[in-house]
């Protein structure tokens, strides 16, 4: 473009002695010529949106410019682990709860479509990131067999819930259809050496915790506020046992967490730790030094920590009945000893007991 803009340039020049038809001529040719260049430079590429499985998050946007994000988001109905023993026939988006998680930049396009493969059902997407009627939703009605797309531009950073918003609403959150789209600030956040997404649910079904078989959702306890199950990552001991987070002493962690509901709000805790950074309800503002965590349901946040001991550190809702529903999930850290800041004494020559 600058190499045409000079040429033009020259030409209006060399030609304006001649008369002023001439110059005005050159001078629309310069207008017209700038336009069409200035459209070319500006035009955002379109880049396909890395979208990832729970608990991985996708890589940090080392981009500086928006683009056009394409997201490929699929609405499924599928047979699924509860816990040992228990099924679920899930409402998914891309068949994982929560669904998988959406990283963009603030002022991204982001075009969606939404594809419906379930057998049963209308599903839709509203996500709480899109400032527009509906969040979306109206736009991405799908009935079985078909697909919508949506266009939104991201416009304010945050880590925001999206979710299907087909009526009954409650019936279709309460399957599982949620996940975390993230809206990244301008120049991105801070590094960190390892990043996870959690979203915690609540779920309903006609027998009791831990009934063998396959289990129906009762829409009665839903209406009653009254899970049986209380999860992170839809299902009990998905980040936990074989499934466990894995982390390094002196590494800093952040969190992506998200509650999908329906119903209950989280008090999010890892015990043994301290949250260093909390941007609560994802905001742009953080907060420091925080134990307890409130994530409100069809909200997120973001936390973040040091890892100075090694060992094991467990993920609760400290609404702390609900470890009995399944709401648990560990971090497994190795590294050094780091007796200066944690030290077991008791019983030990030279202990001092009370
Ligand atoms: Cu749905």
């Amino acid at each position: 473009m600058q190499k045409t803009f000079s040429k033009l340039v020259l030409y209006t020049r060399e030609r304006r002695h001649v008369g002023g038809h001439t110059g005005i001529l050159g001078l629309l040719l310069l207008t017209a010529a700038l336009a069409v260049g200035c459209t070319t430079a500006s035009a955002p590429p379109t880049v396909q949106a890395e979208l990832t499985a729970p608990p991985a998050v996708p890589a940090r946007i080392t981009r500086d410019k928006p683009a056009t994000v394409v997201v490929k988001m699929e609405a499924t109905e599928k047979k699924g682990r509860m816990a040992d023993g228990v099924e679920y026939e899930y409402w998914t988006f891309n068949g994982t709860v929560p669904g998988p998680m959406i990283r963009v930049m603030q002022g991204d396009t982001v075009q969606l479509t939404l594809k419906n493969s379930a057998t049963a059902h209308a599903h839709n997407i509203d996500l709480h990131a899109v400032t527009g009627p509906g969040g979306g939703a109206a736009a991405t009605n799908v009935g079985p067999g078909q697909e919508a797309t949506l266009r939104f531009k991201a416009l304010s950073p945050g880590l925001y819930v999206y979710h299907c918003a087909t009526p009954p609403v409650p019936d279709h959150i309460a399957n599982g259809m949620y996940g975390l789209i993230l809206v990244e600030p301008k120049g991105g956040l801070p590094k960190v050496d390892r990043e996870f997404y959690v979203v915690q649910g609540d779920f309903y079904t006609q027998g009791k915790f831990g009934d063998k078989g396959l289990q129906a959702y009762s829409r009665e306890k839903m209406q009653m506020e009254a899970p049986d199950y209380i999860v992170f990552n839809g299902s009990v001991g998905s980040i936990a046992g074989d499934n466990t987070l894995k982390a390094k002493v002196g590494e800093t962690i952040r969190i992506y967490f998200g509650d999908g509901g329906p119903n209950k709000v989280s008090s999010f805790h890892v015990i043994g730790e301290i949250f260093d950074v909390v941007n609560q309800e994802g905001a742009s503002e953080s907060v420091h030094n925080v134990q307890t965590t409130l994530v409100p349901a069809g909200g997120a946040t973001m936390v973040q920590f040091k890892i100075e001991v090694p060992g094991t550190y467990i993920l609760v809702d400290h609404s702390i009945s609900r470890i009995e529903k399944g709401a648990l999930g560990t971090i497994v850290v190795e590294g050094p000893d780091a007796p200066d800041i944690y030290h077991k004494v008791n019983g030990e020559l030279g202990a001092t007991t009370h």
